[in-house]
């Protein structure tokens, strides 16, 4: 048993999101494999959801313990995660600084207007554009940020890119796999692989942690849409091993139980390939499951050539672990005009 509910949980969630099968994505792709999906873009009503909202819900109570006033944090310009961080501000009535770095060499005439960050300025946080590039890590702009917030005056609670290498980063991914195992047993089903995007590594490594539990963390497949897979996977290990101190897992993950796959990545972050975009079209005119250019979309296009390829044997039930991202769509509105 994970040691997850000594962890304090501040509710920004619906509650378990749902699982659905994919009939007409699985016939389009053979019918070898079984396709479901479970809906973690539909698990909130606070600025459109997403991953971030539950990795959020095991950060909020330390933030509101350190009688913080403002949060900080940090992404690029059409960031979910920013998104979220700003929800979840307006949710418990904080103030909130996000930096917004030139993460993606993209060209919208309307890419910094719409969108997430839209969204982000419409609850109110303070989101500053800055030209830094791509890069998972700590970040000098996100340090500055905090110290102009001190420097106001203000007690700042810092949450790192994707909320991933903060202490508790892990704890919510750890949850949905406690929620996929109440659910297979419901359902009378078990999955035989998840199929889950990775960029700053939190949402794979929580579910490593908590698929370990029952010795399948090697089913939970990495799609990486960083384009630096070095960093990610690195990042990932780091936060699987904090998590599973944390949740008492008992033992270390070893490393042939950490899968990401590199292929899906290119042309870049943030730049769909003619791959990505065919994934994109044939998962809303099968299923009208929204997938972005950024996230979804890849590890949409790896779960597509996967099948293809054969890589799971015939009859095997794949869950496709959607996280959201469908309003970063609008930042790429040339992209799509004849759909
Ligand atoms: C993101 C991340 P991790 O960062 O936990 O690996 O999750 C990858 C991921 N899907 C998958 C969606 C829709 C995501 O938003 N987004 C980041 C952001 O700033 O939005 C952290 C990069």
């Amino acid at each position: 048993m994970l040691r997850l509910d000594k962890f304090e949980r501040y509710p920004l969630t619906f509650g378990p999101t749902p699982i659905e099968h994919l009939p007409r994505l699985t016939k389009a792709l053979g019918g070898k494999v079984d396709i479901y999906a479970k809906r973690d873009d539909c698990n909130s009503g606070l600025a459109m959801g997403g991953n971030k909202l539950r990795k959020l819900e095991y950060i909020v109570p330390d933030a509101i313990a350190s009688n913080a006033d403002t949060l900080v944090s940090i992404g690029g310009v059409q960031s979910n995660h920013t998104r979220q961080v700003a929800a979840a501000a307006a949710k418990i009535g904080m103030k909130c600084v996000v930096v917004q770095e030139s993460w993606v060499p993209h060209e919208d005439a309307v890419y910094d207007r719409v969108g997430n960050i839209l969204l982000t300025r419409l609850m109110g946080a303070d989101s500053r554009i800055v030209p830094d590039g791509f890069d998972i890590g700590i970040r000098k702009s996100w340090e500055e940020a905090i110290q102009s917030v001190k420097d106001a005056g203000g007690k700042p609670y810092g949450i790192p890119a994707g909320a991933s290498v903060h202490k508790y980063g892990g704890l919510g991914y750890v949850g949905f796999a406690e929620e996929v195992r109440a659910q297979e047993a419901a359902m009378g089903i078990t999955f035989d692989y998840i199929i889950v995007c990775v960029v700053t590594g939190s949402t794979q490594a929580g579910m490593i942690v908590g698929f370990a539990a029952d010795d399948r963390a090697e089913r939970v497949i990495g799609i990486d849409a960083s384009g630096t897979p070095r960093q990610t996977r690195a990042q990932v290990r780091q936060i699987v091993d904090n998590t599973a101190e944390l949740v008492e897992l008992g033992r270390k993950v070893r490393e042939e139980e950490i899968i990401i796959l590199e292929d899906y990545a290119y042309p870049a972050y943030g730049i769909p390939s003619a791959a990505t975009n065919e994934a994109i079209r044939l998962a809303a005119r099968s299923e009208a499951m929204i997938t972005d250019p950024v996230y979804e979309g890849k590890s949409m296009q790896g779960l597509i050539d996967l099948v293809r390829n054969g890589f799971f044997p015939q009859g095997a039930k794949v869950l496709y672990a959607h996280l959201g991202g469908a309003p970063a769509l609008n930042g790429y509105s040339y992209t799509y005009r004849n759909g």
